[in-house]
């Protein structure tokens, strides 16, 4: 049975649409409108205590483990990233050594290049120049430098793991954004080559054209 996926058209929302069609997994999109505050709806809190998108619920489960075929629900992007990868055997390796440089990056994502630019994006709204000021230099810094990292990472692979794997979904959602935390991704070589050698992927592409809200 299909997936059924709570999300927006945010870069949280994107990175699981992306993997959804990456794998090939049938999926049904209910969009959660985070502007008007549904993600405080009773409904949702059941399956993502957190009130934020995204959140899946499987109907098939994680099939092929312990618990396969009873229905689960998963949220934090990160965490179903990792379940889709297990699930399917797509994108996330099973040697243990092959998913270290995976989770690393998926986790780096997670810590850092998702919160540092979603502050920019924050602070840019903030109208008062005197409020604005302090939290949008740091929070800019932290994210050029965060750029500047994946740069390094990728002047010497291809995709951040061994292989193109869901750390490159979860940090593609956030560098999707690029404009809106005002980076230039000329200033970023590798960064741009990685970024337009997934974006031209045809699965990619149905992940960001998916109506999600
Ligand atoms: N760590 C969470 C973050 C999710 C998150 O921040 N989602 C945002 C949209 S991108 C949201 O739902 N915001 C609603 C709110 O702030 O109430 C994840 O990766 O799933």
């Amino acid at each position: 049975m299909p997936i059924e996926l709570y999300t927006w058209n945010t870069p949280n929302g994107r990175k699981i649409s992306v993997a959804l069609e990456e794998m090939g997994l049938a999926y049904t999109v209910h969009p959660v409108n985070i502007s008007k505050n549904e993600q405080f709806a009773p409904d949702f809190l059941k399956i993502s205590p957190n009130n934020r998108i995204p959140a899946i619920i499987d109907p098939d489960g994680p099939n092929g483990q312990a618990g396969g075929g009873a229905p689960i629900s998963v949220f934090e992007s990160g965490a179903i990233l990792i379940y889709l990868g297990q699930k399917t055997g797509k994108f996330y390796p099973a040697d243990p050594r092959k998913q270290v440089p995976v989770l690393e990056w998926l986790m780096w994502q997670m810590g850092g290049f998702g919160p540092m630019p979603g502050q920019v994006h924050h602070f840019l709204q903030v109208e008062n120049p005197q409020d604005q000021r302090y939290g949008l230099e740091r929070y800019a810094k932290e994210t050029a430098r965060l750029y500047g990292v994946l740069d390094r990472r990728l002047a010497q692979h291809e995709y951040v793991a061994d292989e193109i794997s869901i750390a490159d979904f979860a940090i593609l959602g956030w560098a999707w954004r690029h404009e809106r935390h005002k980076t230039d991704l000329a200033d970023f070589p590798n960064v741009k080559r990685w970024y337009e050698t997934i974006m031209a992927r045809p699965a990619t592409a149905r992940g960001f054209a998916v109506a999600l809200s």
